[in-house]
């Protein structure tokens, strides 16, 4: 099995100076970045690194993910977003839990038992709950077998490269990580979680602003209640 790193960006260079070193890239049979057009030196640090990247025609997280399944070499992607707060230490678990094992997904999540999340030092934890509600709505109304799964949000995911085409993704930006999961328990997929120890956010700030965001989230939901599956 081939596994494939692909690295996020879109002006990213704070975090990525942080990051990138803990990268265990030589573990990866190919690693290259798909970048959002960042302006901030960003791809210039690739190029020093010797990291290939593959330019977006289109804006979003959506549209990255499709490009670098269209162009993946190996059998399994791994999604990694290098501005703080995923930690690189889980990168080798991934290709574990997928060699081991013959799931479809597997995710780090930041909810379940013996994982953190960005918030959780947090009083008022709004995102953190947010995406819980979300995610109670996905288990309820789609997954169809398996464990609850407690973080259908995460971007900080591999999924194999099969998969990922018997899911026809169309979702923009933010949401395709949310319609991937669903996707995934219509088709009854095996998907497996892990914990995670999600970190502050290195450089600026997020580019998911809530409110927008929740309602597109809502309308993938109700575009994957209602609407009529592509063949
Ligand atoms: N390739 C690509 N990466 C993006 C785009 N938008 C955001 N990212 C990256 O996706 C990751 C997560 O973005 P962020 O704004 O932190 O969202 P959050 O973690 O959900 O709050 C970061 O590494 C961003 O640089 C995009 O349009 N294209
Ligand atoms: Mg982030």
């Amino acid at each position: 099995m081939k596994f494939t790193l692909v690295i996020l960006t879109l002006n990213e260079i704070d975090g990525l100076k942080g990051v990138f070193k803990h990268v265990p890239v030589a573990a990866f049979d190919e690693v290259f970045a798909v970048d959002g057009g960042s302006t901030d030196g960003t791809v210039e640090f690739f190029k020093k690194n010797g990291v290939k990247i593959l330019p977006q025609k289109s804006k979003g997280r959506g549209e990255a993910f499709r490009i670098a399944v269209e162009k993946a070499k190996g059998d399994v992607l791994i999604f990694f977003s290098p501005d703080g707060n995923e930690n690189p230490a889980d990168l080798p678990k991934f290709k574990q839990f997928f060699q081991k094992n013959d799931y479809d997904i597997v995710i780090a999540s930041r909810m379940m038992k013996g994982a953190r999340n960005e918030e959780d030092s947090e009083f008022f934890k709004w995102r953190k709950w947010a995406n819980n509600a979300f995610n109670l709505m996905a288990n309820v109304f789609f997954r169809r077998t398996g464990k609850y799964v407690t973080d259908s949000i995460n971007g900080y995911r591999g999924i194999k490269k099969e998969a990922f085409k018997r899911l026809k993704l169309d979702g923009e930006g933010y949401t395709i990580e949310y319609q991937m999961t669903i996707k995934a328990f219509k088709k009854r997929l095996k998907i497996f979680e892990f914990p995670t120890h999600e970190a502050l956010r290195i450089g600026g700030e997020s580019y998911a602003k809530s409110i927008p965001t929740g309602i597109k989230f809502l309308k993938v939901f109700f575009k994957e209640l209602f609407g009529h599956e592509k063949k």
